[in-house]
């Protein structure tokens, strides 16, 4: 039976940064390469026969409504090449590649060109690798609940290697499909969703995949968690959770890559800014007192304050942490906290929200719920808004419309300066 090693998700160069300098990498971008360099002499000292990648190993990444994938990664090419080769050369079949929803098919066909015979980009298509014979879905993905009409669905095949959705509690590809290629399919294996799991969905031969290394995208993947309020002096430690997987005749297992970088998830629930304020400095304070301290990705996730801005300026004061992506949540407010009136009957904003999130369409939908999250909050419907929360939240409207609309940030910028002379005015 063919030993084939399955990769996914390390999300290579969303690390890319504009640097004018043309040899100048990022440190983020640096340590995801060494990361990279490190998992490949891992996954050639298991000595498989083949390699697949599952789908976002590159990533293009979009800067003011533009790809720049290809110009601005081009200094981190030389580097996943060399890894790329290595790899092939190492390997009687060489690599077969499917592409992920960040990924881009241009990229995919280059390395085909550079490493010849021994880079295959597969799109729907069946391989037989060895003894194996496997089917490479093209990803479908989209933003929301989707579906893959039953006719467009690959027939009956051993091995199924996708990148979609799994809805876990969220909108995805609607679970029947899953079911359906469960039962067309004796082994499953999914990309995208940046973690690994046997049997999800109650498909017992379904493998969701680890992502490879860490990337900005962090999916819950942290190995340190900080909660505040809460024990600072033990933060939650777990074992890291990004490898890749081995499939040996009908084995599988899990094999764990452990990252240069500790990977941080700090967690304030606040009930005031002010109460942000403080856990953040608390937290980071207990950060600056770490050896590893400039080793460290930190992700914050905040609740209590409704602009990143509050808690960005605290974050900003510990240079030698490495923020590196800050996310407020939004509080759900209870049932009866908001009611508007000047409708027929009076109706309480949840009910309101339910209604109108259920009338709309998926894509809407999505957008429907931001707005309501971040946007018609109890909070800011009771606040006499004085102009300047106005003037923020009709930016941040503006903000998380935009891409909706296929309105670039530099549109809605330019509109803002055209308006705010209006909005000073009133
Ligand atoms: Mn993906």
């Amino acid at each position: 039976m063919s030993r084939i090693a399955i990769l996914s998700d390390a999300h290579l160069l969303i690390q890319a940064e504009r640097f004018r300098d043309e040899n100048y990498r990022s440190p983020r971008g640096e340590i995801s390469l060494k990361n990279f360099s490190q998992v490949i002499r891992q996954v050639i000292a298991e000595e498989p026969e083949a390699v697949i990648l599952a789908g976002d190993m590159f990533d293009e990444r979009e800067k003011g409504g533009e790809w720049i994938a290809d110009s601005e990664a081009a200094k981190y090419w030389p580097t996943i090449r060399n890894e790329l080769k290595r790899l092939t050369e190492c390997t009687k079949y060489g690599i077969y590649a499917l592409r992920g929803n960040h990924d881009s098919a241009p990229v995919l066909k280059e390395l085909q060109d550079y490493l010849g015979d021994r880079f295959c980009f597969v799109r729907d298509e069946d391989k037989e690798i060895g003894d194996q014979h496997l089917y490479f879905m093209e990803t479908r993905y989209r933003q929301g609940t989707y579906r893959i009409p039953e006719e467009d669905l690959p027939r009956e095949g051993e091995l199924l290697i996708m990148h979609e959705t799994i809805p876990w509690g969220m909108p995805g590809l609607e679970e029947k499909v899953f079911q359906e290629l469960g039962k067309r399919f004796s082994l499953l294996f999914n990309g995208h969703m940046h973690h690994y799991a046997q049997g999800p969905l109650d498909i017992p031969h379904l493998y969701s995949l680890p992502a490879l290394i860490p990337s900005q995208e962090l999916k819950n993947n942290f190995t340190i968690k900080y909660q505040w309020p809460g024990d600072l002096d033990h933060p939650e430690v777990k074992n890291s959770p990004f490898g890749y997987l081995i499939l040996d005749g009908h084995e599988i297992s899990f094999q764990r890559y452990t990252p240069i970088q500790n990977i941080v998830n700090v967690r304030i629930e606040g009930k005031t800014p002010r109460d942000v304020v403080a856990g953040i400095n608390e937290v980071y304070s207990r950060l600056m007192e770490r050896e590893d301290r400039d080793n460290l990705w930190i992700w914050v996730s905040a609740q209590g304050v409704t602009f990143k801005d509050t808690v960005q300026k605290e974050t900003n004061k510990y240079s030698e942490i490495n923020t590196m992506n800050i996310e407020i949540k939004a509080r759900k407010e209870p049932t009866t906290h908001a009611e508007l009136k000047g409708l027929e009957k009076m109706i309480s904003l949840s009910d309101l929200e339910a209604k109108v999130l259920t009338s709309l369409p998926w894509p809407d939908r999505d957008l429907a719920q931001k707005l309501f999250e971040e946007i018609f909050t109890a909070d800011n419907l009771s606040r006499r808004a004085d102009s300047n929360l106005g003037r923020s939240l009709f930016q941040r409207l503006l903000e998380l419309s935009a891409p909706h609309y296929g309105v670039s940030p530099e549109h809605v910028i330019d509109f803002l300066k055209t308006v705010d002379p209006l909005w000073k005015r009133r």
